[in-house]
């Protein structure tokens, strides 16, 4: 199995809600470690920018004020097959369509306030990781 890092964030709602410890620990229990970790308040600038492929989207506006309202939790995971297997443990967008024992399923509040952002492809890791972290930040 391959080692890959994706990227992650723990959103304002789960920073919110004082949950982004046990947040850590669903990530972890699926196998992935946090090689890199920092809480920021995200600008708007960093927002647009980083949800850009959303921009013509109804919600991108009401996404940005979310993302910017409150701190998050910005981290790069590492593990076999590191971004499928946040997929997998983030659970569906929507924590309506979320299954059991995922994060969105136990803790998403909508589909908006869904507590976790990852990565869904190698390129789009590579980019998010590049754009939050410089590479003396990142251990093994
Ligand atoms: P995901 O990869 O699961 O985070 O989902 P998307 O890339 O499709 O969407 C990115 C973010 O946009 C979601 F996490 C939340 C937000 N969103 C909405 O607020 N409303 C929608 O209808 C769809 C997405």
């Amino acid at each position: 199995m391959a080692l890959e890092r994706t990227f992650s964030i723990i959103k304002p709602d789960a920073t919110a809600r004082n949950i982004t410890g046990q947040i850590v620990a669903m990530l972890e229990g699926a196998g992935l470690r946090v090689v890199a970790q920092k809480r920021i308040q995200m600008t708007r600038q960093q927002a647009e920018e980083f949800y850009g492929v959303h921009k013509e989207r109804p919600f991108f506006g009401d996404l940005c004020d979310f993302m910017t309202s409150g701190p998050v939790v910005v981290q790069v995971l590492e593990g076999d097959n590191a971004i499928a297997r946040n997929r997998e443990v983030m659970g569906a967008t929507n924590p309506e369509d979320a299954a059991e024992g995922t994060i969105r399923k136990a803790f998403a509040e909508n589909i908006e306030r869904n507590s976790v952002h990852g990565s869904d492809a190698p390129e789009t890791a590579a980019q998010e990781i590049a754009y939050f972290f410089s590479g003396s930040e990142i251990t093994g």
